[in-house]
């Protein structure tokens, strides 16, 4: 192991910069934090010194870290001190680092594999020899197929320190969506456009304001650890929280009440409750007729609205657009109205005749749609008492009330957008979008309004990467790809179905992998590089990024361990052995500093000195008040109404939500008598994905195992502790059993994901779902992989 204190955790040049840009500041950010400067000593007489950088993005949390390095080692991780104490926090597994960073799943040195795919025998090269490899292989596939044969993705994780470079400097692919995390934000957005992202427009400080926050498909307490602060602040200020979730998890324990609803039915909930509302009169008549597009009219036969369309001017950016009238009718004058029209008072229900021609409100058809929907229908749907429906309704539509949705469960089933829609329309028609206390969307992470935007490093004009217009996803069903590399473990976690995944694999000319830890698919590329964590850096800085109101800054805590390099550095390498590393940035510094030059008022005056000074990480100007501005009631919209009316969806019978039943693991699938089981996969507080699987500490309080309710073991003549194997026609797993009665029957729960080598070689992805709804291919994100849309049987192993 070669690891070198870092002495100062900047350098000489860096520190006499930062004492001068200090001078000249007065004292600039200093004080505000109270911290000693970086890399000062902590105790004077110890050998010790303080680094500071930031911790994972993937657990939506971006920890600002103070770590104590003691005898070359990271002998402590605490949080940096924040004046505002929401931004003051660490979890369990940052404090594990301390083990982790040094632990045996550590990749060490550049790989270049020997033996068969999967078999894990490797021979150790030296850098030259992989950077050179690596270059040839590049060359020869774009030369051979076109640039844009070359797939070069990070892992989300992998891309938080410098913005990733290589893939524009090739002119490769760099990867499309995601196809997860979108599901419920695709059938959501379009009502209230152009809200372009999967979170809600107001932040979760807002809660104390609402008098009901729904949580669905979100086990936020985990998988938003530190800012469950927000739930526990609204909870004591009285705000009540119904957690939806088909699993007793650690939020339905800490909400005021749980539904315990069948897996993939949330669509049903809500649309149960729509009906009820309708039928009940719970709706906010006034809001839907001020501010929705529900009183216009539409043709009762075809669905298409009656509207005018004009061209026009964007106010905005002065292009050329189309601008659309709808119609009203107005019953004060017993005439078709424009939507615009002043003093109108429009009727909400009815069949009326314009021009001879037939026209409905939207409302009308959305009570016939929602016809079907009775609290039977939804009660043997959800599998749940009917009462429970027609209550959560009634709490909901007093409100104000906030449905806050994470992206687990129904997002990864086949009905995801049907879901998202629901609450669009549900918030509209009962006035919960736009005053304070209402809205909808993700709340967990989107702690803060602030978005800085950071500056670049200048690449020569058209250099970007080749248009990637499939997601990886897509990208394994074909063969238009020849060379690949990873940064990080995609090809485990971004498709469904291993199986077919590793035929993908096999037809490649060659693939590599960049990682820190030994993750599932390492095994089965050609090459393996070792990359170095967030604790370790070759220069002062490794990374700067925005997040949580802050400009974060990754500085060196330790040099890069064993013989590990950062992403950004083994970029640059195989740049240089293809003749193109001039196009990088010299060093750490020079990267750093382009990113903070920036217009962006919020980073006035920011520096890298500043950074060092403050520890790693300065509040943005300005961004004090975290609750976000109140929504209001216009939007981007045709109409600049709430729309929840998807014309669009026309043609899939989804222009208002109509029930759709997941795509496998409903349970009339006659699938079901060989594979009884629903496979339900969620996040844990103990890992980050894979991340943390191979911390010594973290395995002793959480090993991989999949959970069943005693009565399904029971039937199976399995017992807490076995070792189970777990397949459907797709593949298999090996892991062990638990028994625990939080999961419903018919389902299986496990964490997602963890490495290979902790499931006897095998890898969980090896059964889940790869059907993509087509409809997805319609929606702003794109499809979406249904992993909990999985059937699955568990079985004792080697039976
Ligand atoms: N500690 C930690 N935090 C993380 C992550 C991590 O790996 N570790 N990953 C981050 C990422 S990328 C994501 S996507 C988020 C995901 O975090 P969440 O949005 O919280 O999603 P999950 O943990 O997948 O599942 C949430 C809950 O949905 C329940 N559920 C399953 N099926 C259904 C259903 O059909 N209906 C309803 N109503 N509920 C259902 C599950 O039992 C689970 O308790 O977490 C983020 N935060
Ligand atoms: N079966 C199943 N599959 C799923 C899901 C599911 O519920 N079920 N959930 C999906 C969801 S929501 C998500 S978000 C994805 C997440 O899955 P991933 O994309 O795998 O998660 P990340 O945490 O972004 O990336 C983790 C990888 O990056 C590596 N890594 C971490 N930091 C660095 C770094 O600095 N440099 C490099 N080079 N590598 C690094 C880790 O070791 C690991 O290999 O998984 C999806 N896949
Ligand atoms: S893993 Fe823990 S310490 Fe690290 S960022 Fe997430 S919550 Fe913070
Ligand atoms: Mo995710």
């Amino acid at each position: 192991m070669e690891q070198r204190i870092t002495g100062a955790a900047i350098s000489r040049r860096g520190f006499l910069r930062a004492s001068a840009a200090l001078g000249a500041a007065g004292l600039a950010g200093a004080g505000l934090t109270g911290l000693t400067a970086a890399g000062a000593r902590a105790d004077e007489g110890g050998g010790e010194t303080l680094g500071y950088t930031y911790h994972n993005e993937h657990c939506l949390c971006n920890c600002m870290l103070q770590c104590t390095v003691r005898d070359d080692r990271l002998a402590m991780i605490q949080p940096r001190p924040n004046d505002d104490h929401r931004f003051q926090n660490v979890c369990l597994k940052g404090i594990s680092e301390v083990q982790n960073i040094y632990g045996d799943a550590r990749i060490q040195y550049p790989l270049r594999r020997t033996g068969e795919r999967g078999s894990g025998q490797f021979e150790r090269i030296t850098w030259e020899e992989a950077f050179q490899t690596i270059a040839e292989n590049f060359k020869a596939i774009q030369d051979k197929y076109g640039k844009e044969a070359l797939w070069i993705q990070f892992s989300t994780e992998a891309s938080q320190r410098f913005p990733p470079l290589l893939a524009s400097v090739l002119g490769a692919q760099a990867g499309g969506m995601n196809g997860y995390d979108m599901g419920q934000g695709n059938g959501q957005i379009m009502a209230f456009a152009p809200w372009i992202g999967m979170f809600a427009q107001n932040t979760m400080w807002e809660w104390p304001e609402a008098a009901v926050v729904i949580l669905a498909n979100t086990n936020l307490v985990e998988t938003s650890l530190t800012w469950s602060r927000g739930m526990l602040d609204a909870q004591e200020a009285g705000t009540k929280f119904i957690c939806l979730d088909p699993r007793f998890s650690p939020t339905a324990g800490k909400a005021d009440q749980w539904v315990n609803l069948r897996a993939g039915t949330d669509p049903a909930f809500f649309l149960g409750m729509t009906k009820y509302i309708l039928d009940e009169g719970l709706f906010d008549r006034e809001h839907v007729l001020a501010h929705t597009a529900l009183p216009f009219l539409i043709d009762p036969e075809t669905g298409a609205c009656l509207a005018d369309v004009a061209a026009g001017t964007d106010p905005k950016t002065g292009e050329p657009t189309e601008v659309k009238t709808f119609y009203l009718w107005d019953e004060a004058t017993g005439a078709a109205v424009p939507h615009t029209a002043e003093g109108a008072t429009p009727a909400l229900e009815g069949e009326f005749t314009v021009d001879g021609k037939r026209y409905i409100t939207q409302f009308t058809r959305l009570r016939k749609d929602m016809e079907p929907y009775t609290l039977e229908w939804t009660a043997a749907t959800c599998d749940i008492p009917a009462e429970v429906v027609a209550d959560v309704a009634e709490q909901y539509a007093a409100g104000p009330s906030i449905i806050d949705n994470g992206v687990g469960g129904i997002d990864k089933f086949g009905n995801n957008d049907v879901a998202g829609h629901c609450y669009a329309l549900i918030a509209s028609l009962t006035g919960n979008y736009g005053k304070r206390g209402t809205g909808c969307g993700i709340y967990g992470y989107h702690v803060t309004p602030y978005e800085a935007h950071l500056g670049a490093w200048k690449l020569p004009e058209g250099m970007a990467p080749a248009p990637s217009p499939q997601g990886f996803y897509d990208i394994v069903k074909g063969d238009t790809i020849h060379g690949a590399m990873f940064f990080g473990d995609i090809p485990t976690q971004k498709a469904a179905n291993w199986n077919k995944t590793l035929e993908w694999l096999d037809s490649l000319d060659f693939v590599c992998l960049a990682d820190i830890y030994h993750s599932s698919v390492t095994d089965f590329v050609d090459m393996v590089l070792p990359v170095c964590s967030k604790f370790e850096c070759a220069d002062a800085v490794g990374g700067i990024k925005c997040a949580n109101a802050h400009i974060l800054a990754n500085l060196k805590v330790l040099d890069p361990l064993f013989e590990s390099k950062s992403d950004f550095y083994i970029e640059k390498g195989i740049a240089e052995a293809m003749g193109l590393g001039d196009l990088f940035p010299a060093d750490g510094e020079e990267y750093a500093r382009a990113l903070l030059d920036t217009d962006d008022p919020q980073m006035a005056g920011f520096t890298l000195e500043r950074l060092q000074e403050a520890g790693g990480a300065l509040r943005l100007i300005g961004s004090e008040d975290l609750i976000a501005p109140e929504v209001g009631y216009t939007y981007g919209t045709a109409s600049g109404r709430q729309e929840p009316y998807y014309e669009a969806l026309l043609p899939f019978g989804q222009a208002f939500p109509a029930w759709e039943a997941p795509c496998e693991a409903y349970p009339e699938n006659p699938l079901r008598e060989q594979y009884p089981l629903q496979f339900n996969q969620a996040r844990s507080r103990f890992r980050v994905h894979s991340a943390y699987s191979g911390a010594k500490w973290i395995q002793e309080v959480a090993e991989p195992h999949i959970e069943l309710n005693p009565v399904d073991a029971a039937a199976r003549g399995l017992a807490d502790g076995d070792a189970v194997e777990v397949f459907n026609d797709r593949g298999s797993f090996r892991t062990v059993l638990r028994l625990n009665e939080a999961v419903r029957p018919e389902s299986a729960f496990m964490v997602e994901s963890t490495y290979r080598q902790y499931l006897d070689g095998t890898i969980m992805q090896a059964v889940s779902n790869d059907t993509l709804n087509e409809r997805g291919y319609a929606l702003p994100f794109g499809p979406m992989i249904p992993f909990n849309d999985t059937l699955i049987e568990i079985k004792k192993a080697g039976e």
